[in-house]
């Protein structure tokens, strides 16, 4: 079961349930104006398998545009979950490399806060490299959704774009190497409904197109992640408290060579099998 938020014609934002590769069911006339409620209730595929059989307006996606799928929940991003992204950044730099290998194999898990709702990008719209690095990467990642108890309810797709040159400087560079304008997208919407074995078998596409050329293409599987989900959603809600619930991405498995950087105008496709297609174009910010 998928669903989303997005504007219509009008211009209003609404819930939708997302019905084939084509078209979305309107869930307004049902009384659903937000996708928190769902996420707190424990029956949230029973009451949408209800929801659905009622007489709701169908609308294609061409004719809506999507919004980032999150309300009020803070975004999260767990690092170094994936023997790729510990090498790579062991790699980048000799200050920090220490501190990745430690994360890797430490009890605790490295998590950092990544955006606030409002600044998360959605499908289409552009992410941001920074105009004051000279080394930026997306990174596709699998992006838990949970509730104000931390319960994993669905899950979504995630590009913690990042500033390597910054990050490699100086560990304590982390926040603005990860955290400016454009830098986390979500989207397109929310798969409900699979469990962690599910989605373990899914696999994760990076694609990046200049002028409609391929120019990087990796893929990793979700199983490749070290810890566990409720492990990673465990840690974030220790001595913490979420009240609209919050989003994790999981970490980055696919990294482009190291001799490869984002360009303005640059296309960004992610893909995870289990969830569809996330797009967004790039922009200098
Ligand atoms: O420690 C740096 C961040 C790592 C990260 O974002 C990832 O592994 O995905
Ligand atoms: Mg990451």
């Amino acid at each position: 079961m998928r669903v989303c938020r997005f504007k219509n014609a009008q211009d209003e934002v609404r819930i939708g349930m997302v019905t084939d590769d084509s078209s979305l069911l309107d869930l307004t006339p049902a009384g659903v104006h937000h996708l928190q409620p769902l996420f707190e209730s424990d029956d949230a595929l029973a009451t949408l398998n209800q929801i659905k059989q009622k007489d709701l307006p169908r609308l294609t996606l061409s004719e809506v545009r999507l919004c980032a799928p999150v309300e009020n929940q803070e975004v999260w991003a767990a690092g170094v979950t994936y023997l790729r992204s510990k090498t790579a950044r062991m790699e980048e730099s000799d200050f920090s490399a220490t501190a990745y290998d430690r994360f890797y194999v430490a009890e605790r898990p490295e998590l950092s806060f990544k955006s606030v709702a409002e600044k998360v990008v959605a499908n289409d719209e552009p992410v941001g490299i920074r105009s004051d690095a000279r080394w930026s990467v997306p990174e596709p990642e699998l992006a838990l959704v949970m509730n104000s108890r931390g319960r994993i309810v669905g899950y979504t797709i995630g590009n913690d774009m990042s500033s390597r040159d910054i990050e490699g400087e100086n560990l304590l560079y982390l926040p603005q190497a990860k955290i400016y304008r454009g830098s986390c997208a979500l989207g397109p919407w929310i798969h409900l409904g699979a469990s962690e074995s599910e989605a373990r078998e899914w696999k994760i596409k990076l694609e990046i197109q200049r002028k409609r050329e391929s120019v990087f293409s990796g893929e990793t599987s979700v199983v490749q992640i070290k810890r566990g989900f409720d492990e990673l959603a465990g840690f974030l809600f220790r001595c913490q408290t979420f009240p609209h619930g919050a989003v994790l991405l999981t970490g980055t498995g696919v990294v482009p060579p190291d001799s490869f950087t984002l360009q303005e105008n640059d296309v960004i496709k992610i893909e995870v099998s289990g969830i569809g297609l996330l797009e967004n174009p790039v922009m200098v910010v």
